[in-house]
């Protein structure tokens, strides 16, 4: 379905009010996303605002406990966390962030919303997940979540789901990194391909680095968390994107606060879907 001409000038307009230029992402961060399905941006969470995140993101499990993450899922062995554009000003800077959304857009080439939120920590002998795109299938307790059920994607499709992975703690090959297969973004869904989902794929790379590293996906991308051995802490936040025909995976108008969007951006009300809310 091809946007409309007034949808792609707003998103323009929000992306180049964000700070997104021609030049925020090189040549060679393009063909990176093009060519692997993925790219690392070591150290764009500063000390600073990464301590904060990370405080956050415990006060948030604190205050939750057995709640947290409901608003669009729970998964065993992990601790989530979801709507956080509504829990902190300290995450509006992650899905606004300029260098993401030029990654998203460069893999979406269209107007584009925020999906969800979350945040996502397995804990010891936890995290292991099969191999999956966010798309052809969803991860979600009931089928009225799954939004896409039965809309299978071919491969000469566009792409309609990206996500950043914003590391608060270093992903090392032992504490449960996600695991991707370069290139498989232009491959039919590993339910399609592979016989044993959970089974290694002779090509697949660990994300691994620093806490304070964002990797930025195509979410076609065959990908999947892996078990953290090692029980060492590996907290990451989620925001994720799909075009704009689609829905979002929590969807925000029915949950932006009002302090929420009296504090952003009208670009970044835009870029929620939630214009006109208050
Ligand atoms: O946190 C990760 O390592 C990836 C999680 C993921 O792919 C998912 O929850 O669908």
């Amino acid at each position: 379905m091809d946007a409309d001409v007034s949808e792609v000038i707003e998103m323009e307009k929000a992306l180049s009010s964000l700070g997104v230029t021609d030049d925020t992402l090189t040549d060679e961060e393009r063909t990176r996303l093009d060519e692997d399905g993925y790219l690392l941006f070591p150290g764009l969470i500063e000390p600073g605002w990464l301590s904060a995140l990370q405080a956050r993101f415990d006060e948030l499990l604190a205050e939750e406990g057995a709640l947290a993450g409901t608003e669009v899922h729970q998964e065993p062995g992990t601790r989530r966390l979801s709507d956080l554009m509504n829990k902190g000003v300290v995450f509006d800077g992650c899905y606004t962030h300029p260098k993401v959304l030029a990654a998203i857009h460069h893999i979406l080439k269209a107007p584009f919303k925020v999906s969800a939120m979350n945040g996502r920590e397995p804990l010891r002998d936890g995290g292991f997940q099969a191999w999956h795109e966010d798309w052809n299938e969803a991860f979600f307790d009931s089928p009225e979540q799954n939004h896409w059920d039965g809309d299978y994607r071919s491969a000469q499709d566009p792409f309609y789901v990206a996500i950043s992975l914003w590391m608060l703690d270093d992903f090392t090959s032992d504490n449960g990194p996600t695991r991707v297969v370069p290139g498989s973004h232009r491959w039919r869904a590993p339910q399609f391909e592979m016989a044993d989902r959970k089974a290694d794929h002779p090509a697949q790379v660990l994300l691994t680095g620093s806490a304070g590293t964002v990797a930025v996906m195509n979410s076609h991308l065959w990908h999947g968390g892996t078990t953290n051995q090692s029980g060492a802490r590996r907290r990451v936040l989620h925001p994720y994107y799909v075009a704009r025909q689609f829905p979002q995976q929590e969807n925000q108008r029915q949950y932006i606060r009002r302090e929420t969007y009296e504090r952003i951006s009208p670009a970044a009300q835009f870029l929620l879907d939630v214009s006109g809310a208050y």
